[in-house]
Order: C-alpha cells, then sequence, then structure tokens
C-alpha cells in the first residue's frame, strides 16, 4: 500500500515538472482603440497563460484609491472625457499569481499638427512618454517626414541600456532608409525625388527575421534581419535625434531638421491596407503609441504646429 502512495506521488510529481509552464501575460486594450469624446470607451484587461483570473483591481497613476476591485476585466467610462486621461494600471490575480499591465490614455488628437524641429541641433527632440509592456517579437513603425536635409538623419530611435540601435529608423541620404534592429541594418533605396512629404512604415518579425518597408503606401520588396531576436521594452524613444546612449549621446550632424507627424508604434505587423489607414490617421488597430494617443515631451527647440 505504502509503495502504491509513493508511486502516486512520484508520478504527480514527475508530472507537474513536465507540464508546461506557460508565462502569464497581461495586457490593456481599449474599445474603441481611439476614444471619442462623450461616448462609451472600455478598457478590457486581457489576461493570456492564466486560465482563469479571478479578480481583477484597476488603479490611475497618481489616484490613491483603486478605482474598481472584483471578477470584472472591463472599466467602462459610459462617457469619455478629457478627466479621464492618464495611466491605468490593472492587476490581474490568478491561480498562477499576479500579473500587471498598464496603459496610456492620451488624447491630443494631433491629427493636423506636425512637430517642427526648426534647426540642426544637439540637444532639441521629442521623447515619447510610452514604451512596450512586453519584451517585442513583432514591431511597427511609421510616420510622415519633410525635410530638405541631404545629410544623415535621425527619424525614430529607439534605445535600450544594452543597445542604442535597438530599433532605429535612419535616412543617411536622399536616396536611401535604414532599418536597424539591434545595432544591425537593412537598407532600402528610394528615388531621390522632388522634395516631397514622405510617408514610411518599418515592420519586423523575429519568427523569420523579415522586415517590410512602405514608402508613400507602396511596399517595397521585403529584406531581412535578426532572426530570432527579441527588442527589449525597457526603452527611450525619441525623435529627431539618433540616441548614442540610453535617452543621450546625440550628434547634431545626425539630428532631423523639418517636420514630423503621424508616428504611430505597434506591437505586430500590418498590412498595406493598414499602412495607408496610417497615412490617413485612422489607423485600424489600437497602437502602443499614435498620433491621437501620444504622450509625449518636448525638449529644446522643438514646435508642434498646425
Ligand atoms: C517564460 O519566461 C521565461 C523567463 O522569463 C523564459 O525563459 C521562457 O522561455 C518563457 N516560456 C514561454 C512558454 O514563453
Ligand atoms: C467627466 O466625467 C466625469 C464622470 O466620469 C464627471 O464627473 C465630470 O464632470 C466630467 N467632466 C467634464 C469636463 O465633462
Ligand atoms: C509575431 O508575428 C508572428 C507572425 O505574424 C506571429 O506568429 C506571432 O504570434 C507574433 N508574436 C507576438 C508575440 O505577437
Ligand atoms: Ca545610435
Amino acid at each position: 500500500m505504502g509503495q502504491l502512495w509513493l508511486c502516486l506521488l512520484t508520478l504527480i510529481v514527475l508530472f507537474s515538472l513536465a507540464a508546461p509552464r506557460e508565462n502569464v501575460t497581461a495586457r490593456i486594450q481599449a474599445h474603441p482603440p481611439v476614444p471619442t469624446m462623450y461616448h462609451q470607451l472600455i478598457l478590457s484587461c486581457e489576461v493570456t497563460g492564466d486560465p482563469s483570473p479571478k479578480e481583477f483591481l484597476w488603479e490611475k497613476d497618481g489616484h490613491h484609491d483603486p478605482l474598481q476591485k472584483g471578477p470584472d476585466n472591463i472599466l467602462l467610462f459610459p462617457s469619455f472625457n478629457k478627466s479621464h486621461l492618464g495611466t491605468y494600471i490593472c492587476r490581474a490575480t490568478g491561480s498562477l499569481g499576479t500579473t500587471v499591465a498598464t496603459y496610456n490614455l492620451w488624447i491630443d488628437d494631433l491629427a493636423n499638427k506636425v512637430f517642427v524641429f526648426p534647426q540642426e541641433t544637439k540637444d532639441s527632440h521629442v521623447l515619447v512618454r510610452a514604451k512596450p509592456e512586453q519584451p517585442l517579437q513583432n514591431f511597427t513603425v511609421c510616420l510622415w517626414s519633410y525635410t530638405d536635409l541631404t545629410r544623415p538623419h535621425s527619424l525614430f530611435s529607439y534605445a535600450t541600456k544594452a543597445q542604442d540601435n535597438e530599433i532605429l529608423l535612419f535616412k543617411p541620404k536622399p536616396s536611401e532608409y535604414r532599418l536597424y534592429v539591434g545595432g544591425k541594418f537593412v537598407t532600402f533605396r528610394v528615388p531621390e525625388g522632388i522634395m516631397a512629404n514622405e510617408h514610411i512604415c518599418a515592420s519586423w518579425e523575429s519568427t523569420t527575421g523579415i522586415v517590410g518597408f512602405w514608402l508613400n503606401g507602396k511596399p517595397w520588396p521585403r529584406k531581412g534581419l535578426q532572426r530570432g531576436y527579441t527588442v527589449g521594452a525597457e526603452a527611450a524613444i525619441v525623435l529627431g535625434q539618433d540616441q548614442d546612449t540610453f535617452g543621450g549621446g546625440f550628434d547634431a550632424q545626425q539630428s532631423f531638421v523639418g517636420e514630423m507627424s503621424s508616428v504611430y508604434m505597434w506591437d505586430s505587423g500590418i498590412s498595406t491596407l493598414e499602412v495607408r489607414a496610417a497615412m490617413r490617421d485612422s489607423p485600424k488597430k489600437a497602437p502602443i503609441f499614435g498620433w491621437r494617443n501620444f504622450p509625449y515631451k518636448t525638449v529644446g527647440e522643438v514646435y508642434l504646429k498646425p
């Protein structure tokens, strides 16, 4: 009898060791992705890897008391208004422990506005105050830029402490764009046309390393780099300067001079249809940050203008 119990116990231990321990992750999604003033907005806390999270604790950054606590993974705003802007935190607790997700609810509605970088400096930039919640297996970055620079310049610089060129959209010369991922880059040759507002999107996926590039809504032949790499989530994200250290190490000779707008970043790939929607500032899916939900801080001489 004792031997049977021992046998059973051993089996149970072995089974629990062999059982896959999936990682529990949580993220907050907004429905609709871009809120409309005085309309309904729902934030939902989506948990993966835990079959049945039991309790959701909703908090708002800077507020002492929790907003809501219970089995409901939804935070409802019947009539969304400006007083609701801020950073929301969801703590989901289940049998596998507690997982935390945050969300920046912001609406600047910058549509029809642009950042103007009026002159070459070694410090003026826009700091994006949002970042992914988790390391990235996939990403897409899109933006409009308008410049008469012919020297190298940085458009979008995403640095981690370990790698300053973790993600970098760089234009070394008028006929070339470069996308860096984890310090390595691919080049896309583009026509050196008359000076014009240019819309670019670049995407990358880890499983294949494939990089997509779109210029003015047109897909370029795909290339690849850094298959299997993971992009760090602890990032400093800067527009208009190239970071050579985390949050700094700028070089005036690589600064952006001109106008930039409609900056979006997603933690997923993108289709050509979605690229074209982003060009018109009406993205189809929720970005990590986007032009209507764009927490930012300007540093030095950068102006937001209609
Ligand atoms: C879970 O996380 C650990 C460490 O963070 C990692 O090594 C492992 O590969 C992850 N497992 C899955 C299934 O994602
Ligand atoms: C915003 O909504 C809250 C209710 O959630 C309400 O108390 C407040 O008065 C509203 N503010 C404005 C400016 O409409
Ligand atoms: C990344 O993209 C690939 C290919 O589209 C997909 O299979 C995978 O699930 C995505 N990973 C994440 C974490 O979204
Ligand atoms: Ca750099």
